[in-house]
């Protein structure tokens, strides 16, 4: 064991599960049907993101971390934490570069990544605490819409929720987001914020519905989530990958249609759900912002506008706050 490594799981041994069956049987029974994108992520679909985010046409990570090589000096500067925060830390690939520069500036002290996959979490957390000898690391395993309340409380914090998942989040779950996130840090705490920008249509889409069809499958493996977790019977091939674009919400919603009549079995839930020819479920939504409005949003839960950056494309922007 690593000395300078402690895991805390907020999560029971059951808590995955019955929050997928919860949303099931919310999701499902609605019309139209949906379920919260957070279910893509097993160890499958973590791979699955991983091979988008290389795709030529998913330009968001690419951008962001070229964002990051150019301004993580700064950022590190003017946030002098000494614990880096990262909410859905994922592979924490991108969080090297924050780890050099505060670990430059002298502040660092302790990485908490945080993600609800423990799998995931763990080879990351490892595999910082190699690369950082005499960096604490605290990995928590933990839903970051229900658990910011038990975020470390250590030293002068940065909070990053990078990659634009809080594109994931709709207006109103945005809002308690923010708000709960808010609450929980002290003056002189920051927030880094990765957020996709709104852009030509034609590129949004392609960056959703790519040639090589990674993100179908991706979009798919929901569908292989609910079959192996809660013993349900979907034909994944029988679901027709959908991405667009709504103008009006300024996100792109990912949908599986079903290309004909199916009943689907939950035996673990004792239900059943039946889909007609052609019914749409949405699995995602991402949205994408305008700078005055996420700006604004910000404002409003009573962050301190610090800087706005961005790459040369406007694509895709990095916003950071402080409390
Ligand atoms: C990881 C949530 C930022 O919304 O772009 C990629 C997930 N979905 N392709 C996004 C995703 C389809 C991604 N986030």
């Amino acid at each position: 064991p690593l000395p300078f490594l402690y895991t805390v799981n907020h999560l029971g041994p059951d808590y995955l599960r019955r929050a997928l069956a919860g949303d099931v049987r919310t999701g499902l029974t609605s019309t139209p049907k949906w379920l919260p994108p957070k279910w893509f992520y097993d160890a499958a679909g973590s791979e699955l993101f991983t091979e988008i985010t290389r795709l030529p046409e998913y330009y968001p990570t690419r951008r962001e971390l070229a964002i990051l090589r150019e301004h993580a000096a700064e950022i590190a500067e003017l946030s002098g934490s000494e614990t880096l925060v990262e909410l859905g830390s994922g592979t924490s690939e991108k969080t090297v570069l924050l780890l050099d520069a505060l670990a430059a500036a002298g502040t660092l002290k302790t990485y908490s990544p945080v993600d609800v996959d423990a799998t995931t979490l763990d080879a990351a957390a490892h595999r910082i605490a190699l690369a950082y000898p005499g960096l604490a690391i605290w990995a928590v395993c933990a839903d970051f819409e229900r658990h910011l309340s038990r975020l470390p409380r250590v030293g002068k914090r940065l909070v990053a929720f990078l990659g634009g998942t809080v594109g994931n989040l709709d207006h109103d779950a945005r809002a308690s987001f923010l708000e709960e996130l808010r609450a929980t840090l002290s003056p002189g705490d920051g927030l880094l914020l990765g957020a996709d920008l709104v852009k030509d249509t034609g590129r949004l889409v392609a960056a959703y519905d790519d040639s090589a069809g990674v993100t179908a499958a991706f979009n798919r493996n929901v569908l292989n989530v609910m079959n192996r977790e809660l013993g349900a019977d979907f034909t994944p091939q029988a679901f027709d990958h959908v991405a667009l674009y709504d103008g009006k919400l300024h996100r792109i919603e990912m949908r599986l249609r079903a290309s004909r009549p199916m009943r689907v079995h939950f035996r673990e839930l004792g239900m059943a759900v039946s889909f007609k020819a052609g019914e749409e479920m949405r699995t995602e939504i991402s949205t994408k912002f305008y700078r005055y409005r996420l700006e604004g949003e910000l404002i409003r839960t009573g962050f301190a506008l610090s800087r706005w950056y961005t790459d040369p494309a406007q694509d895709f922007a990095l916003v950071l706050a402080f409390v």
